[in-house]
């Protein structure tokens, strides 16, 4: 019969020692998955009374997201908002209500879809997971955790916790288009973090989900943000991310058309922002 572990702590789940366990968040797409699929001896290891994988807290520089945090504390968080507002966004405009109070950040991110919001967030502020395991911890970049449709941590290995620079000097931004206005899975979504300068952004951190993987770099994009003239530059580059990323795809015309679109949303959410914290 599958087993159902409920483990109280790390040191509890990895002591569990047994071969093939599988986790379980807030399962909303590993119920998806799973259901009627799991062999008699599948050991299903529940994650949600872990505590050491909650809570959103600043300490040294630094926002500490755990890892079971869900949508709906993300968006409703002040400090989310105020250190990561590409990560509210995200948060608030993933799935229904009914979703966003289950889906965790954790699980957005082991998923690795390639239309997954808080992916390209995350990437863009520069976050690393914190990977655990029985062996030990290691801090990885988002973007390399996240792969197609399948993330890169090794064998018995989870995210505990995302850690993300806290910079008030930065402005972030996260937007999607879906096929419909709400409860939709992205067709395109692009996340940008920046350090204002004049009417330019410096510094910044660009990536695009959707186009085979969860985040991509856009670093023409991002040189586009910080020289004068990037209403006509930043669409361009985000056009040729495109062909780079998913030549001949019949559905390239249409995430162009999206990304030049998005690419004039995006400097205008990122200028309100400026503007709110001058
Ligand atoms: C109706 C519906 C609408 C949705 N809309 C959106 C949307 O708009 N945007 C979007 O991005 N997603 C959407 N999703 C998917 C979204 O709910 C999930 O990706 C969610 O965030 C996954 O988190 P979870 O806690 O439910 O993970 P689970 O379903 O519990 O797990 C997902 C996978 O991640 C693994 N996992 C979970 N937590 C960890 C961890 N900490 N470390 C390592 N592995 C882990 C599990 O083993 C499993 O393989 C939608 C889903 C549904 C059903």
């Amino acid at each position: 019969m599958t087993a159902l572990e409920r483990p109280r702590s790390l040191s509890e789940l990895f002591s569990l020692r047994r071969a093939g366990v599988t986790f379980v968040a807030g399962g909303t797409d590993w119920i998806i998955r799973n259901r009627g699929r799991l062999s008699d001896d599948a050991v299903v290891a529940d994650l949600s009374l872990i505590d050491e994988m909650r809570g959103i807290s600043l300490d040294g520089g630094y926002l500490r997201i755990g890892a079971l945090e869900t949508m709906t504390s993300l968006h409703r968080s002040a400090l989310v908002r105020k250190y990561a507002s590409a990560l509210a966004d995200a948060a608030y405009v993933m799935g229904s209500e009914q979703i966003r109070n289950r889906a965790t950040v954790g699980g957005n991110v082991a998923n690795s879809s390639p239309a997954a919001d808080t992916p390209p967030a995350l990437a863009a502020l520069g976050a690393e997971a914190v990977a655990a395991s029985a062996e030990g911890k290691r801090r990885v970049p988002v973007e390399e955790i996240v792969g197609r449709n399948k993330n890169n941590l090794a064998e018995g290995e989870l995210i505990k916790e995302f850690i993300i620079p806290a910079d008030t000097e930065r402005i972030s931004a996260f937007l999607k288009v879906g096929s419909r206005s709400q409860v939709s899975i992205s067709r395109i979504n692009v996340a940008a973090a920046v350090r204002p300068q004049g009417g330019l952004y410096k510094e910044g951190r660009l990536f695009v989900g959707t186009l085979g993987v969860a985040a991509r770099r856009c670093a023409a994009a991002e040189a586009a943000m910080g020289a004068p003239g990037l209403e006509k530059s930043l669409p361009e580059a985000l056009c040729a991310l495109a062909v780079e990323a998913i030549p001949g795809r019949p559905t390239l015309p249409y995430k162009q058309s999206v990304l030049r679109a998005l690419a004039q949303d995006l400097c205008a959410k990122l200028a309100e922002r400026r503007a709110a914290d001058e």
